[in-house]
């Protein structure tokens, strides 16, 4: 028998506002054909704002594995093939930017973007614990993956010219990566403390409502 892990309780638990940020009508849209281009763009410009920010987020995550992980060297593993591929991620933003013909030099972050710009840097704090900084880590990464893979699946209209974009996030490889994660934190919370398990999940929750706000100001752009 498997015990199931902390991550899995805590999903369960919260099964609606997981599927409210993973099933977001912008994502349904994306799915069934009808997205909005315009919005499809305000998202392409403001995820690479954001995705700026996650960087120095990511490397706080990685300092912290290297002083409070019990192991250190898996994580470290882990944690930096995250931080290296968010390079190539800024490289095809910009591209992508191209493509669409957006100027991403000009674009500032909306209100909900700079809400989660602030939460990521609020967590970067060295007080925030190892597990709570994880915890956010990995669920904003399997949101993305959960959401993507959705818009892929067999029967999805997704357009093809919005394809590539959700296999980025959507792919076997970064669900493998998003186990991985999970992985991590379930390990952790094996060890955690009782106050250090509730920050944790009010960490998930808030990445939960913080990812529907951004698809909202995606779709009530146009
Ligand atoms: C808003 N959430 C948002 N942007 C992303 N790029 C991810 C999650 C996944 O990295």
């Amino acid at each position: 028998e498997k015990k199931i892990g902390m991550t899995e309780t805590w999903l369960r638990k919260h099964r609606l506002q997981f599927i409210g940020a993973t099933r977001h009508p912008m994502l349904k849209s994306i799915r069934d054909g009808t997205i909005n281009l315009a919005s499809f763009k305000t998202w392409l410009a403001q995820d690479y704002l954001f995705v700026r920010a996650f960087g120095p987020f990511v490397a706080s995550v990685l300092t912290k594995a290297r002083k409070e992980s019990d192991d250190s060297a898996h994580d470290i593993e882990v944690i930096s093939r995250g931080m290296a591929s968010l390079e190539d991620e800024i490289l095809w933003f910009k591209k992508e930017a191209d493509k669409w013909g957006i100027s991403l030099s000009n674009t500032v972050p909306q209100q909900a973007n700079t809400n989660y710009i602030g939460f990521l840097e609020n967590l970067r704090n060295e007080n925030v614990e190892y597990i709570v900084a994880m915890t956010a880590f990995w669920a904003i990464e399997t949101v993305y993956h959960e959401s993507f893979s959705h818009c892929l699946e067999e029967g999805s209209k997704t357009p093809e010219e919005v394809k590539e974009t959700c296999a980025r996030w959507g792919n076997e490889g970064f669900g493998q990566y998003c186990q991985s994660l999970q992985n991590i934190v379930n390990r952790c919370s094996q060890k955690a403390s009782d106050d250090e398990l509730k920050q944790a999940e009010l960490v998930l929750l808030r990445v939960l409502e913080l990812e529907v706000e951004f698809w909202n100001m995606c779709y009530a752009s146009v």
